[in-house]
């Protein structure tokens, strides 16, 4: 917040620092064995997942920031996930649920105290807060991967929440927007909190294109299946041929159909009827790519996706988010896990880019057609194991959050990648084709 007090900043970033934790706390509100458990290979059990949050907020904030020793120095290895993959962490000697709850807090005092005692400027990981901003993100974006690792638990459902709005009125899902040709600035110098590979601004010149106004429905993509899309060799990449044909997919993961051709999903422990006005989520890049193929366009590149996000074409400017520079609101967009469900299409209109493009932000990861590359301009901040060892790798680019980020850690500069194989996060897709088609 551009002229902040320091006083200001500490305490928005306090209780920043909170509601990060209530969630990890509410997302950790399961026995001992459940907490232990390997829910699934692709993912931690939860209890590494909360300790390795209290480890880097221990080395960023406590130790770095608040220079202070170690606190557990012989446990730095165990959370360090570049030395053991997410299916071997069950076999550690990791610390006990209690354990980790004494850890994590022991840390937060003191990274408390840190907050209170930098003067959140000078060097360029204390100025306007970025280190407590980076750390706030990284309990965050955990949060969403253990609500992934809830989605892939068995047994009932032990997490609640309201239903998502709906449309007040009737939606065209296959509506399309003009982005007219152009240049327009993508990424950003200026986002105080935003990580390195969102930086630098840089100007990028597109042809015009029209993008769809929703991400595509699980209706929409219901109607894929059953004309025998994952049949088809020819609407699919060899790469995700090879994918659907050594996986057996079929549909969505956490979809089935009975017995008379309806389609079912378990959702956090409920079984229920897939919504038709939903955008389809648990789907893989290359599951998008052959619908895409099948309908006749495309997925956006990263630069459509941003600039259908951002651009202003009455200003020229860039905005902070598709509904213009104001932090999320509720009405804006289906964030912070406020709903366990993205919302049906048309449920946000207040969330629209100026452009008119709705549903950008939250709802569902949307996959780009793009791999995972810094920008022109790129330079690691603050360390090389964020985004920069994973630069040239088997991975494609998704935007604009889900339902389960936190507004905290999404802008519309935001970009996460991921292996193109990968279903259990909260992935969907909206798509384009080049304009005078
Ligand atoms: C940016 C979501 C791909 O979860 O692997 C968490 C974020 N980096 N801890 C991930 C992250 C280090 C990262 N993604
Ligand atoms: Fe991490």
């Amino acid at each position: 917040t551009p002229g902040e007090s320091p006083e200001t900043m500490r305490t928005r970033v306090a209780a920043l620092l909170g509601r990060s934790r209530d969630r990890s706390t509410a997302l950790t509100a399961l026995d001992d064995g459940e907490l232990a458990a390997q829910h699934s290979p692709l993912m931690s059990p939860l209890v590494w997942d909360l300790a390795h949050i209290g480890s880097m907020e221990e080395l960023w904030l406590v130790r770095d920031v608040g220079g202070r020793e170690p606190l557990r120095p012989e446990i730095d290895g165990l959370y360090d996930a570049f030395q053991h993959s997410r299916s071997s962490r069950v076999e550690l000697p990791l610390l006990t649920p209690a354990e980790a709850r004494g850890y994590v807090a022991e840390v937060r005092d003191k990274a408390l105290d840190a907050l209170h005692r930098s003067p959140l400027r000078g060097r360029r990981l204390e100025a306007e807060g970025f280190a407590f901003g980076m750390i706030v993100q990284h309990e965050q974006q955990h949060d969403e991967t253990m609500l992934a690792t809830h989605q892939l638990r068995s047994g009932g459902p032990v997490l609640d929440a309201a239903p998502p709005p709906r449309p007040a009125g009737a939606v065209d899902p296959a509506a399309e927007v003009l982005v007219p040709a152009g240049p327009f600035e993508m990424g950003t110098s200026a986002e105080p909190w935003a990580l390195d590979n969102e930086r630098p601004a840089h100007v990028v010149d597109l042809p015009a294109f029209r993008i769809d106004v929703h991400p595509v429905t699980n209706g929409a993509f219901a109607a894929f299946v059953d004309a025998g899309g994952y049949d088809d060799p020819r609407l699919w990449t060899d790469a995700g041929w090879a994918h659907r044909t050594e996986e057996g997919l079929v549909a969505p993961r956490f979809w089935s159909r009975d017995s008379d051709g309806t389609w079912w999903r378990r959702r956090f422990g409920v079984v229920e009827r897939v919504p038709d006005d939903e955008p389809v989520v648990h789907v893989s890049f290359h599951e998008a790519q052959a619908y895409a193929r099948w309908v006749g366009k495309r997925l956006p590149t990263e630069a459509e996706w941003e600039k259908a996000a951002r651009h202003d074409p009455a200003t020229g400017r860039s905005r902070r988010f598709p509904w213009g520079d104001d932090e999320p609101r509720a009405e804006h967009a289906n964030l912070g896990q406020r709903h366990l469900q993205p919302a049906p299409v048309g449920s946000y209109p207040a969330g629209a880019s100026a452009l008119g493009v709705q549903q950008m932000v939250g709802d569902v990861w949307e996959w780009c057609d793009s791999g995972w590359h810094p920008y022109p301009g790129f330079s690691v901040f603050p360390y090389p194991e964020y985004s920069e060892v994973f630069f040239g790798g088997d991975y494609a680019v998704l935007r604009g959050g889900s339902f389960g980020t936190d507004p905290a850690a999404i802008r519309a500069t935001f970009r996460n990648w991921d292996h193109p194989i990968r279903r259990q996060i909260f992935a969907g897709f909206r798509l384009v084709r080049d304009a005078g088609v």
